[in-house]
């Protein structure tokens, strides 16, 4: 198939040309009489390729050249700016290695319990700089690349993101894996390696979403250590035999079999040696290989092209909240937690003890349910494999699992129809089956005859076809289950997971509030915001960046007006930077003298980015009527969205339409363009995140209360000095705790109002005109083709006119109100930069240390394990 993108689709970024050059001072020079000088006597280095112990300069540049001319097989007179990435990678990662190899023989030397972090996604972004930080060689570096003649800047941007994840989920697992090795945890995660990242989005003159694969491992991919020794055969369909001897034992064969090779990355943790690891599976057919080709024009279709061995890890799913059944990702997720588990029990055996002190020793975080048929792989392993009793192999199950639940729409509660199930892993619905026997006889113990009870309960929903309910599974499999806010654990607690509370009791069902790494997400990403707290707070940065409520000591240089400048100064060079990038990539040129108001995430919904584009272009009307003298007071406003729809969300993509062609109407209305900018920037990623969260004044976080169970951006803009603007809802609620809510800007319904609004939009409707004027005007002014003459946005514009599920009738005039509130706060710079200092003063809680550290104090109860 050919491509049929339009050539002045953004979302492309414009290349550079090729820029090769010399290494600096590692070739030899000509003389006068034709002889070969070498500068600084380094022809020794070239012609044996010493490779250095990479702690000074001249050491870095000597690891470096060695890896141009061996790794890369490349000569030192032709190099750009990619090689030059590529071989100071390397030679960083020789570093990794002997701090990762340290770190592995202290846990087999010391046999410390561990924790594995099962997570389908890890949203690594770039590792280059994260990974200097954490040695603490970045300023080597920088000078050791300046001696070869390259800057480290140039050769930072060249890394690709490692996008294996599609939001916060993925996002999470990689901060967590951050603070694991940077508090010196024994925690290994262990995913899948995707040969294809979460889509390239690209945006069609239009305003259309396409989406293009993500190749990231085209240029190879330095972090990765392959594992071609450590491999597990992975079964799929065939029969399951149960035995007749009363054991309970089944044997499980024929069908395919697939081969998982490990590949391991390093994670550093950020002043200390300890580096974990990430353990990615890739699958292979027995056989031999089978090539797909993926096409920007039917993504969807490609994720389902092939049935194959090496189609298992082509690809990420696309999607977030929401669950379907399909046999690949079905597939993928077995295969996953089977070779996890398979490496897991592996590494308990090597010290041979009695299987029932596996949960001494191992404690194994789901996070959310797609790894959840790990409960039921552990129970055939515990008894098919190593001969135990059901009950036996339940308790060492049931001690060894925990639960964590990252929302509670019902659409993205997975379930897998029993007949998939059946046909795919026949083995594993027999066990599913047998845990909901055991599971709802005991509930029926307890409440004898409430057959509703039991119906809700079950871990087999009734209807044709018959599903597995994941999350009953991942609950009743499970030592602790918890959610990611204090709102959410609630809601957990008291919606889906309700019957489970009362019959297991409320100590099981708790809370870890998400966090974040202060080192990606304050020190990289801001880099001269990180030195002046450093300065600041007279601490090292070593110090706070590890122990982040000792930001509290900048509470009172709010006070002092010198700070502010500094502060607001750094503000203002970090939007000059977004405004360089945008114009770089995209061509556009952004006006730096305004506030800039941004709203980045997945597009969906319940995230409500319709509520902002509908508040944008209520703006726009504004002051299309103001008069030049009240124009005049009006404070410019530059709004930034980013963000990716799931290929086949309709609504979600018409939003996205909908944004790109009021930018284009806005940004070209002489009588406006002064007072209102508005950017989608295309293919949001963490290195994008990077460079917009450090520039916001305002970030919005706008979900329908009760639907957001966390958020994290929102703690990544709060730490950088942005304020919020936002739902009483997720984490939001414990960032206004703590920052204080004067520094918040709150508006709309709370969680317990959402339920009664949705009956009376049912059952007892009001004509929008009646209930919201300023919202009915906006949506007809869509409707009579300010931004485009046909009907296209009437479904969208029709989620709002009828059923209007997600509120954005209730919350519309809230809403507004508040967005002039933000306005009037920012008229007054001196106390806008204070609430903005007091804000990242008082964040000091949402360092996803501190999270790490709950879940392995309360959770897995393991220990910091250092070593010299
Ligand atoms: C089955 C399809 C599917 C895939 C992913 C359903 C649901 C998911 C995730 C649970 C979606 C997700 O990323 N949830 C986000 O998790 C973050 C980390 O806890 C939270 O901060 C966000 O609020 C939550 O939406």
């Amino acid at each position: 198939m050919t491509s049929t993108i339009d050539p002045k689709t953004i979302g492309r970024p414009i290349r550079p040309r090729r820029h090769v050059r010399t290494l600096t001072g590692y070739l030899p020079e000509t003389d006068a009489a034709g002889k070969e000088q070498w500068p600084r006597g380094e022809e020794e280095v070239w012609r044996a390729g010493i490779r250095g112990l990479d702690k000074t300069v001249d050491d870095i540049t000597k690891s470096v050249v060695n890896h141009v001319q061996t790794s890369l097989a490349r000569q030192a007179y032709n190099i750009d700016d990619l090689g030059a990435y590529q071989a100071a990678a390397l030679s960083v990662r020789d570093n990794l290695l002997v701090n990762w190899n340290e770190t592995q023989l202290n846990y087999t030397k010391k046999n410390p319990k561990r924790a594995y972090y099962l997570s389908l996604e890890f949203l690594m972004g770039r590792t280059l700089d994260n990974a200097l930080l954490n040695l603490g060689l970045k300023d080597e570096y920088k000078d050791g690349v300046q001696k070869l003649g390259f800057s480290i800047e140039d050769i930072l941007d060249k890394e690709r993101d490692a996008a294996l994840g599609n939001g916060g989920l993925g996002r999470l697992a990689a901060c967590y894996l951050d603070s694991g090795s940077s508090t010196e945890l024994p925690l290994w995660g262990y995913g899948l390696r995707y040969k294809y990242g979460i889509f390239q989005q690209l945006i069609s003159p239009e305003g259309n979403q396409l989406e293009a694969p993500d190749p990231w491992l085209d240029n190879q991919n330095p972090w990765e250590l392959p594992r071609l020794d450590v491999t597990y055969e992975i079964r799929f369909y065939g029969r399951s035999e149960r035995s007749h001897d009363g054991s309970g034992r089944a044997v499980w064969a024929g069908g395919q079999e697939v081969v998982a090779v490990a590949y391991d990355v390093m994670i550093p943790g950020y002043g200390t040696k300890t580096t974990n690891n990430l353990r990615l599976w890739e699958s292979r057919s027995k056989r031999g290989f089978d090539l797909n080709s993926f096409n920007a024009g039917n993504y969807e279709g490609a994720v389902e092209s092939s049935n194959s061995a090496d189609a298992i890890t082509s690809v990420l799913y696309p999607n977030d909240h929401t669950s379907f059944g399909k046999e690949l990702r079905l597939k993928q997720q077995y295969f996953w937690t089977a070779a996890s588990l398979a490496d897991i029990m592996r590494r308990f055996k090597n010290q041979n003890k009695p299987l029932a002190q596996f949960p001494d020793f191992v404690a194994i975080q789901l996070n959310d349910t797609h790894p959840t048929l790990a409960i039921p792989e552990l129970m055939r392993i515990l008894i098919d494999e190593e001969d135990l009793t059901w009950d036996q192999a339940w308790t060492i199950v049931t001690n060894t699992f925990f639960y964590t639940n990252h929302t509670v729409l019902p659409e993205a509660l997975e379930k897998w129809p029993v007949p998939l199930l059946e046909h795919v892993l026949p083995r594993h619905l027999q066990i599913i089956y047998d845990i909901n026997l055991f599971f709802l006889q005991a509930v029926e113990k307890k409440y004898p005859g409430d057959r509703e009870r039991l119906a809700r309960m079950s871990l087999i929903e009734e209807g044709q076809p018959k599903q597995v309910r994941m999350a009953h599974l991942a609950a009743i499999g499970s030592r602790k289950v918890n959610g990611v806010a204090e709102l959410h654990s609630d809601l957990v607690r008291t919606t889906i997971l309700k019957d489970f509370v009362e019959f297991e009791g409320l100590s099981k069902y708790s809370n870890v509030t998400n966090g974040i790494t202060p080192r990606r997400w304050l020190d990289q990403c801001n880099p001269e915001l990180s030195a002046l707290i450093t300065k600041t707070l007279a601490v090292d940065k070593n110090v706070w960046l590890k122990d982040l409520k000792l930001l509290k000591g900048l509470i009172p240089h709010a006070e002092d007006a010198d700070f502010r400048k500094a502060w607001a100064a750094i503000k203002q060079r970090n939007k000059e930077r977004l405004a360089a990038h945008v114009q770089s990539t995209l061509g556009l040129t952004v006006r730096t003298d305004a506030m800039f108001d941004v709203q980045i995430k997945r597009i969906h919904e319940y995230k409500r980015q319709t509520l902002n584009i509908l508040g944008v272009i209520h703006r726009y009307l504004t002051l299309k009527v103001m008069t030049p003298e009240e124009k005049a007071k009006v404070n410019p406003r530059v709004v930034f969205f980013a963000g990716k729809a799931a290929p086949a969300y309709y609504i979600a993509k018409l939003t996205i339409r909908l944004i790109v062609n009021v930018a284009k109407v806005i940004n070209g209305d002489p009588d406006t363009k002064d007072y209102l900018q508005l950017y989608f920037l295309p293919d949001y990623s963490v290195s994008l995140a990077e460079v917009l969260i450090p520039a916001s004044d305002i970030s919005q976080h706008i979900s329908t209360a009760g639907t957001e169970a966390s958020g994290t951006s929102n703690m990544k803009f709060c730490l950088n000095g942005g304020l919020l603007l936002g739902t009483v809802d997720g984490a939001n609620i414990e960032i206004a705790e703590e920052v204080g809510e004067s520094n918040v800007f709150f508006f709309g319904h709370l969680t317990p109002a959402v339920e009664d609004l949705r009956y009376q939009h049912l059952y007892h409707p009001v004509p929008i005109e009646e209930k919201c004027p300023a919202l009915a005007n906006v949506l007809n002014q869509i409707s009579s083709g300010l931004f485009g003459n046909d009907d296209i946005y009437e479904p969208l514009l029709n989620t709002i006119r009828q059923n209007d599920y997600y509120l954005l009738s209730d919350d519309f005039d809230s809403y507004i109100a508040a967005l002039a509130m933000v306005d009037e706060a920012y008229q007054d710079k001196e106390e806008w930069i204070k609430k903005s200092i007091n804000t990242t003063a008082n964040m000091g809680k949402f360092s996803s240390d501190r999270a790490i550290l709950e879940y392995a104090e309360s959770f897995w109860n393991i220990e910091p394990t250092p070593f010299k």
